[in-house]
């Protein structure tokens, strides 16, 4: 297994993440402006597949037309040069001062219509490039104080938004589908739609469920105490992983975006796993972009910068090569066995079988014997887990 990326590997980038200038709350920027066309030159040259963008990545906040369209123009050219393609774009709805209580769920009415337009503009460009997924981050949606916003009411308004959407792209015949972003706080002291799970429950409420999915970010959930490998295995199950974020995350602290393997690297290990052998046959479970949105640590120079992105694919292709090794292993599949792992796959009860056949079977309680998980029937997850901390370190 090659370890150099290739674009079928389809690893794509935020070009906020590698044009991050290191500016945090503490301390202004550490590195100058990247230039959208050098940074798309460096992440092919790199070996990436694919960008992606906030509409104010690419153009300033209230640019002219004129501005926009030269940096569209730009940015056309340098894809059509590196043969890069655009898998997602997004709207930078947080940034600017008249987001501050948010976009779809701002209290004041004529900031959520301006926040429309905003997407409705940003949509024709995604559909124009050809992007298949538009992720939505509401990252100022949300509260600090409980009596400041009626979240039942913040819910009702980010519904008729993402309904309006999906009546457009509809309508429009555009073939993009859309992807909630969620996350537990930061900026906001509590974000709407918290959790992919949050997230979930709330597409079921669409006009379009169909429509709306989710994008998960690694970091995000471990905010919240959770782990990604769970979250991303139930948006699985339910068909929701429209997209995915990768990065790093240390424990529930603010919002680390470090490289991807950087963080909780035994939960970046199962993800790879998952998304890579989890599949219901065997095989890749998910086929979209592996899209990092990280953050090259404000320490860092340019050269930095690239180094970090390499690290993420690297990572990546580490994990995977590791965890097919971890399959592989002949005592890895005993001990899946003795895990009882495989006997989850068999369905509680018999076919066809009542619950006046399971009153009636003595096998499964008068005659069974719960006595014997004292002191026996142990499950060996932790040698199971040994196994894998022993591929995970290359001592297998
Ligand atoms: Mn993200």
């Amino acid at each position: 297994m090659t370890l150099t990326p290739s674009r079928d590997d389809k690893f794509s980038f935020g070009l906020w993440t590698v044009g991050y200038n290191g500016a945090d709350p503490f301390g202004g920027p550490t590195r100058k402006q990247l230039d959208t066309v050098h940074a798309v030159e460096k992440l092919a040259e790199l070996g990436a597949y694919g960008v992606t963008f906030h509409d104010d990545d690419l153009f300033p906040f209230g640019a002219s037309d004129e501005v926009r369209q030269g940096e569209v123009d730009r940015f056309k050219q340098v894809l059509a040069d590196t043969g890069l393609i655009v898998p997602m774009v997004t709207t930078n709805l947080f940034s600017a001062p008249v987001f501050k209580d948010g976009g779809f769920t701002s209290n004041d009415r004529s900031v959520r219509r301006f926040a429309l337009r905003k997407v409705l503009r940003n949509v024709d460009l995604a559909a124009e490039l050809g992007a298949k997924t538009y992720v939505m981050w509401g990252g100022r949606d949300g509260a600090e104080y409980a009596h400041s916003k009626d979240v039942r009411v913040a819910l009702e308004r980010y519904r008729e938004a993402v309904n309006l959407l999906g009546d457009y792209v509809t309508d429009k015949g555009y073939d993009i589908r859309f992807a909630i972003e969620p996350k537990p706080n930061e900026p906001r002291g509590d974000i709407l739609l918290p959790t992919l799970g949050h997230a979930m429950a709330f597409i079921q409420t669409l006009d379009r469920p169909d429509l709306v999915g989710i994008n998960p970010e690694t970091g995000h959930e471990q905010m919240a105490g959770l782990s990604f490998t769970a979250g991303i295995a139930q948006a699985l199950y339910q068909g929701k992983l429209f997209h995915i974020d990768l990065n790093g995350q240390r424990g529930i602290k603010y919002d680390q975006d470090l490289v991807f393997g950087h963080g909780d690297l035994y939960d970046a290990f199962a993800l790879v796993d998952l998304l890579e052998n989890g599949g219901v046959q065997g095989g890749r479970s998910y086929d979209g972009p592996r899209h990092f949105d990280y953050k090259p640590s404000r320490t860092e120079d340019e050269a930095g910068v690239w180094e970090s992105a390499r690290a993420n694919m690297r990572n990546y292709l580490l994990l995977k090569e590791r965890a097919a090794a971890f399959r592989a292993d002949p005592e890895v599949r005993e001990a899946l066995e003795a895990a009882k792992a495989p006997q989850l796959a068999q369905p509680t009860l018999g076919e066809h079988e009542s619950y006046d056949d399971l009153l009636g079977d003595r096998s499964a309680f008068e005659d069974f014997d719960a006595s014997a998980y004292l002191n026996g029937k142990g499950f060996g997850f932790v040698r199971l887990q040994q196994l894998a901390t022993e591929h995970l370190l290359g001592a297998r």
